[in-house]
């Protein structure tokens, strides 16, 4: 075996890059060496303006000094600690800093990503249903072009095709909703749509079929974000926290990208006043800055599970990632939280809703542009695809608004915007006008 050392030139080959057309990428290569506040720095010294927060995830905008002086201190300090029946104080403390959030949630397990967070939430359910005595209840039910995550469990529960069909079987017993995207009836809406809470009674459908007591959890996004931002219709999440609870069917919620800030409020369940049995969050958590995730637990759960195991040294849960809490992310998410309140990061995502919303709309007769949907500090923008070509246009957009100096996420033909809850009006002004141009050159 050999290791190489320094002398060996770089070369873009031996990384397998995830989600990337590695062929395009390695011919025409896209660098970020540096980054702060809102923007990025380019290999070949050009800033970008982040319209994006990295992948949903730098919330506070990039290498914020007091996150990045907490994890210093913290390595420096205690490097890792196995979180298997040993622990260390901040994992404890930023638990409760979590829970201490919002109401009705009183424990989180941490994993190191979303998709973890969504696999962990998903068995948590099963093991729930089983020990409050409802074994059947092994059957999940996701949504049509849902994304959660890349794990067996997500993609199972998840609709979006590309992410599944090379996967065999995934989980089996898995039901989808239909999503909630209707051009014809949902076009240019502004923030939330009218049109669409009867689509949540499909779910009666589903468990009409099965039997509820064969059913143990629904899981959506709040707000789908990855598929290109689609908005829950008004009632919607109220319609499926309805019928889940009328079954005694687990809510989960991914708010994965909703969570932290995202909508101006701390998480999609406190916007949208519906509170999931389950929520999983990652990506805001620690500002991105060490990866990490978790599942936030109603009220009851983590006690049926204790009062179930009779034995005191009887582990309740079989569960867990060997970096579960590790050091660093607890202190990066720590440092995170105190950022968000000090400066009050949600409440300057509330005040920027309106400002963004008008950004977005006032795309509406940009060239190509078919659809706008936003909400919180989110939107999507759908271009026309080119007929026989889908996706083509919607890359070259990514790649011409790079050119321009601004980064922006594309799905398919719709590009995404999520900038960080720092953004100045001025940016977001920029992020409007270099679209427009853009759209205008794309082909
Ligand atoms: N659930 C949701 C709702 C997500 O958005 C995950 C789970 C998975 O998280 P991890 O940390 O395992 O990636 C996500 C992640 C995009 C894009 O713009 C979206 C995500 C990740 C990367 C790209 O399409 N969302
Ligand atoms: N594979 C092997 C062989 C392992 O020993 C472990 C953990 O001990 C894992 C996978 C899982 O790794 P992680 O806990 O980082 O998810």
């Amino acid at each position: 075996m050999t290791i190489s050392d320094t002398n060996v030139p770089n070369d873009l080959d031996s990384l397998w890059m995830p989600f990337t057309a590695n062929r395009q990428f390695k011919k025409e290569p896209r660098l970020f060496v540096e980054a702060e506040g809102m923007h990025y720095i380019t290999a070949d010294g050009r800033r970008i303006l982040d319209g994006t927060s990295g992948l949903w995830c730098v919330n506070a905008g990039h290498r914020r000094k007091s996150i990045i002086e907490a994890v210093r201190q913290q390595v420096e300090k205690l490097d890792y600690a196995p979180g298997f029946q040993i622990g260390h104080p901040l994992s404890f403390e930023f638990a409760s800093r979590l829970t201490g959030m919002l109401e009705g949630y009183s424990q989180v397990m941490f994993t190191n990503s979303g998709s973890e967070a969504v696999d962990t939430a998903l068995k948590m359910a099963l093991a729930y249903q089983r020990t409050i005595g409802q074994g059947t209840r092994t059957r999940f039910i996701g949504r049509e072009r849902g994304y959660h995550g890349v794990g067996f469990g997500g993609i199972s529960v998840g609709g979006i095709s590309p992410n599944r069909k090379m996967f065999g079987n995934m989980l089996t017993g898995i039901d989808h909703l239909p999503h909630t995207h209707n051009l014809e009836e949902n076009g240019f809406s502004r923030g939330q749509p009218e049109w669409g809470a009867h689509l949540a009674d499909d779910l009666e459908r589903i468990v009409a079929l099965h039997d509820a007591s064969n059913i143990a959890a629904v899981i959506v996004e709040p707000v789908a974000g990855s598929t290109g931002v689609l908005v829950p219709p008004k009632g919607y999440l109220q319609r499926l926290r309805e019928i889940c609870t009328k079954h005694g069917i687990l809510l989960i919620f991914d708010e994965v990208i909703t969570g932290f800030g995202r909508l101006g409020d701390s998480f999609a369940s406190e916007y949208f006043g519906v509170q999931p049995d389950l929520f999983t969050t990652a990506k805001g958590i620690t500002n991105a800055t060490v990866p990490m995730g978790a599942v936030f637990v109603r009220e009851g759960i983590y006690d049926a599970f204790m009062n179930a195991a009779t034995d005191e040294n009887a582990i309740e849960f079989f569960h867990g990632y060997t970096y579960s809490g590790h050091p660093l992310a607890c202190a990066a998410g720590l440092a995170t939280l105190d950022l968000y309140r000090d400066e009050g990061l949600f409440e300057r995502a509330a005040g920027l809703r309106q400002y963004f919303e008008d950004a977005m709309h006032s795309l509406a007769d940009a060239n190509h542009v078919i659809d706008v949907r936003n909400l919180g500090v989110m939107g999507g923008i759908d271009l026309e695809p080119i007929p026989g070509k889908p996706t083509v246009r919607g890359f070259s957009a990514f790649t011409k608004a790079y050119e321009s100096g601004l980064l922006v996420r594309t799905t398919g033909d719709t590009i995404a915007l999520s900038p960080p809850l720092i953004i100045e009006k001025a940016q977001i002004d920029f992020i409007a006008e270099t679209v427009r141009d853009v759209l205008k050159t794309v082909h």
